[in-house]
């Protein structure tokens, strides 16, 4: 799909969406390529079927005199959208990217409290890129207009949009995690995220356990009233006993909903059965020379538990020697939060680990995990889908997680090792859940999926490609809005 911006005039939209970043990246030369990041490569479908405009920031050059940028999205000679840029100084978005969503919000909304830190100020940053997004929408969104704001870094948004535009239908979707009260409520600011959030009519989660935590936040630091429910879930380590589907807070009611956020089926099954995606598999499966390829594929970031695999990997070579030689995993890195150096230091991490193992193990034809620590092009990651026999996903813990559900679309046939605390989890039945904590419970996760009855093992594939097939971007993208219109 060729991409092309061009600068445009500026209406009044009907659909708004908004989210920290707009999906596109201009490259050296001037043309446009995806950015890599679940969030983005979700709404960027979704808005080439919507239309409307997307609000996103940009940096603003030395000097420039305009604080935002307006631009038509071309795709294919066809305009799909608008993209409207918040203009940030360079400060102003390392502050607020980089600084308070990465460093505070980051590791609270993952549960990895122990990794939180706080820099005087950043906060004010968040607050005034928040209150410049909401001013910007309010003054583009029509009368009585939806706008439909994207995850953590702008949940202050829906409360300040609500008191600049009340006419307004607003929803609101966490791509990410929520955590139990306790560890939210380390935040200080844990009140004004939450009022901010329930600006909102909707507010959506992709599964129940998060918008539980969340009702439970919004009771404790609130005293919202939240409306619960029995759970009639079945047992799972993501499935909580009481489920919330609205509180009131304000004399207002704002409705909660669990909708896990679908792949986007048609262009991954259209790369999947293109001839050049298939030889591009078939050839890389018979240069890989093993009898098993495992694949992962991730933004580098310690909640996918990279390091964490690779022990998984060791383990389970030392505990299943017999798949020495027979088995290796190709584990591709795409480059996450380049420049900060918790996440470089991971990158450090990970390539210590991968040479550690491969010098260890390898042989002059094998080597147990090949580590791409690059983007590679939509087509080739399809490739790779295709190529693999196990597709390994074991996050620490993730909000959904789609590459396991892009893997199922692509096939017929294969395994997922899945990680129980990423919300995948939670709609894949087929897969084998494993404890990413544990590499001796991965490492068997593995051995159990690479020796799986063929029958069996197909009834799980079906399992899950039902799932995937059914529930796909289009179904979440549908069900969201519907409820939203119908409020
Ligand atoms: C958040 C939440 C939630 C991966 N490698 C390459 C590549 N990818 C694409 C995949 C997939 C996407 O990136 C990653 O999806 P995730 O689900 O892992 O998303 P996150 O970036 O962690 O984002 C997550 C998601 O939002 C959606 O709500 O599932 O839990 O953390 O689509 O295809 N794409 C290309 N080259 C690669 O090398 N082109």
């Amino acid at each position: 799909m060729a991409i092309e911006l061009i600068p445009t005039g500026q209406g009044p939209a009907d659909l708004i969406v908004a989210s920290h970043r707009g999906p596109f990246v201009e490259d050296a030369e001037g043309g446009w390529r995806r950015r890599v990041n679940g969030v983005f490569g979700a709404m960027e479908p979704v808005m080439r079927v919507t239309g409307g405009t997307w609000v996103c920031w940009g940096l603003r050059e030395e000097g420039e005199p305009h604080s935002e940028r307006h631009r038509a999205v071309i795709v294919d000679d066809d305009e799909k959208f608008r993209v409207h840029e918040v203009l940030l100084t360079e400060t102003e978005a390392k502050e607020f990217y980089e600084g308070f969503t990465t460093e505070s919000l980051w590791p609270i909304l993952f549960c990895f409290p122990s990794r939180l830190q706080f820099t005087p100020g950043l906060w004010d940053t968040y607050r005034a890129v928040n209150e410049r997004f909401a001013q910007a929408i309010a003054r583009q969104a029509a009368p009585r207009a939806t706008v439909w704001v994207q995850d953590f870094h702008l949940m202050l948004l829906p409360g300040l949009l609500r008191k600049l535009r009340p006419d307004l239908k607003l929803g609101f979707f966490l791509h990410t995690a929520f955590p139990p009260p306790d560890v939210f409520g380390i935040l200080p600011w844990r009140e004004a995220l939450l009022e901010g959030v329930l600006g909102c009519d909707l507010v959506g989660f992709h599964i129940p356990l998060y918008a539980t935590n969340f009702a439970r936040s919004c009771g404790r630091f609130l005293g919202a009233k939240p409306h619960w429910k029995r759970s009639n879930l079945e047992s799972h380590a993501l499935s909580p006993t009481l489920v919330c589907d609205s509180l009131v807070h304000g004399g207002r009611t704002v409705r909660l909903l669990s909708l896990g956020i679908g792949a986007s089926r048609e262009d991954i099954e259209l790369l999947a059965s293109d001839a050049a995606t298939q030889a591009y598999a078939a050839d890389l499966k018979a240069r890989m020379g093993v009898q098993h390829l495992l694949l992962s594929a991730e933004r580098l970031d310690y909640v996918k538990g990279p390091v964490e695999r690779v022990k998984s990997m060791e383990v389970f070579f030392e505990r299943h020697p017999e798949w020495i030689g027979r088995v290796s995993l190709l584990q591709v890195a795409v480059p996450s939060r380049e420049g900060v150096p918790e996440f470089e230091r991971l990158k450090d991490q990970v390539h210590q680990a991968v040479g550690e193992l491969n010098s260890r193990l390898g042989t002059p034809t094998w080597q147990p995990i090949v580590n791409l620590g690059k983007t590679l092009p939509l087509q080739e990651l399809v490739g790779l889908y295709l190529a693999a026999d196990v597709c390994l996903v074991t996050p620490l813990r993730d909000g959904m997680n789609l590459v396991a559900k892009e893997y199922v679309l692509c096939r017929d046939d294969g395994s997922v090792v899945l990680s129980e605390f990423a919300g995948a989890a939670f709609d894949l039945p087929g897969a084998v859940l494993v404890n990413p904590f544990s590499p001796e419970h991965v490492a068997e996760g593995i051995h159990t999926a690479l020796t799986l009855p063929a029958r069996g093992r197909r009834r799980r594939f079906r399992a899950m490609r039902r799932v995937s097939r059914n529930r796909d971007l289009t179904w979440w993208r549908t069900a969201f809005m519907g409820q939203l219109e119908a409020l």
